[in-house]
């Protein structure tokens, strides 16, 4: 195992910043959630080093990132406002409140395993409009047994696209571990079958993270095609704000898999002036984030139907008439 850090001390200082930010607004949700501000939420809890990392090795003058429904930390690492990515979890609006465009990060996508066909397709226009960029793509080891995998995976392999498919191997997907998930162990190896580089990395060590991810980077964006990245983490929390991993996975376990929490991993390379001076700058975001989530209104009702059609069919101009009809009623 590789100790921690590898990289410039102000590089390393700088991750763990957006670390504990993800950790402590991560926190923030979940209470959120408590009282009643966010209807649900999907807590990344132990997956911080994994996100930030390689969210972290992304040129976001070209390259495009796809999330799933727990990418707080990618976010944060892209310096997307964590007001608009965490409006998601309001329900208010089509998924978050960001320019996906400019931020350079697809609207988060609750389908298992649907950024990962989203990425391939971006990968393949980047490829034949020559801009040089290439797609990250997020998805779980439970996403990995889903048939689209495959298909994104093979079409990838064969066009040799630029795209990096990034597994958070946080051993779950809900209540099924691995195991029942991934015939063979590991997401990593079967990138072989589809002709291209597949890489296991401790997804706890940011560093590690960071360097792999860059490299499948470089290597996409100058013709050597896909690369599979899986980071091995644990998600320490539950699935989501309904789910009580009680049922289905033991205490020790818990325990045992909390000792490689990426936080604690990261802060015994720092200073205690610099974690402090981290959690200062973590409480201020949080603050902000709290204040701004609560003032949100609730968007017009007829954004429902702006958004689906540049022009509008006859269909769903009837739609729309008949919800305004409703609404007056
Ligand atoms: C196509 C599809 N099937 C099933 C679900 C229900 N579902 C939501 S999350 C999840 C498990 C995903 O596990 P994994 O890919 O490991 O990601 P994790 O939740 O661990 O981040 C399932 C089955 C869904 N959202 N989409
Ligand atoms: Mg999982």
């Amino acid at each position: 195992m590789r100790t921690l850090p590898t990289m410039d001390d102000a590089e390393f200082r700088d991750l763990f910043r957006r670390m504990l930010v993800t950790r402590r607004l991560d926190e923030e949700a979940i209470a959120l959630q408590r009282q009643g501000v966010l209807p649900a939420y999907a807590p990344v809890r132990g997956q911080e080093a994994a996100q930030v990392g390689s969210a972290a090795a992304l040129d976001l003058s070209r390259d495009f990132a796809f999330p799933t429904y727990r990418e707080l930390g990618a976010a944060v690492a892209m310096g997307v406002d964590p007001v608009a990515y965490l409006a998601m979890h309001l329900n208010i609006w089509h998924g978050g409140l960001y320019d996906p465009s400019a931020a350079r990060l697809a609207p988060p996508n609750a389908v298992v395993g649907g950024p990962v066909l989203h990425a391939v397709g971006w990968a393949m226009g980047a490829q034949l409009d020559g801009t040089g960029g290439a797609a990250l793509t997020y998805f779980g080891d439970g996403a990995s047994s889903q048939g689209d995998i495959h298909e994104a995976m093979n079409f990838a392999g064969v066009y040799r696209l630029p795209v990096v498919f990034f597994c958070q191997n946080n051993g779950w997907a809900i209540s099924l571990p691995t195991s029942r998930q991934v015939a063979g162990g590991s997401v990593a190896a079967r990138a072989a079958g589809y002709g291209f580089e597949g890489v296991q990395v401790d997804g706890n060590d940011v560093t590690a993270v960071f360097d792999a991810t860059r490299q499948a980077l470089d290597r996409a964006r100058s013709g050597g095609g896909p690369t599979v990245v899986e980071a091995m983490t644990y998600r320490l929390g539950p699935h989501s704000t309904s789910d009580d991993p009680g049922r289905y996975r033991s205490a020790e376990e818990e325990r045992a898999r909390a000792e490689r929490d990426p936080i604690s991993t990261a802060t015994a390379a720092l200073s205690a002036e610099d974690i402090a001076d981290a959690e200062e700058h973590a409480a201020t975001v949080v603050a902000r984030t709290t204040e701004g989530l609560r003032a949100l209104k609730t968007p017009a009702g007829d954004d429902m139907f702006r958004f689906v059609h540049r022009e509008p069919t006859a269909a769903l101009l009837a739609q729309h008439r008949a919800w305004k009809e409703s609404q007056d009623a």
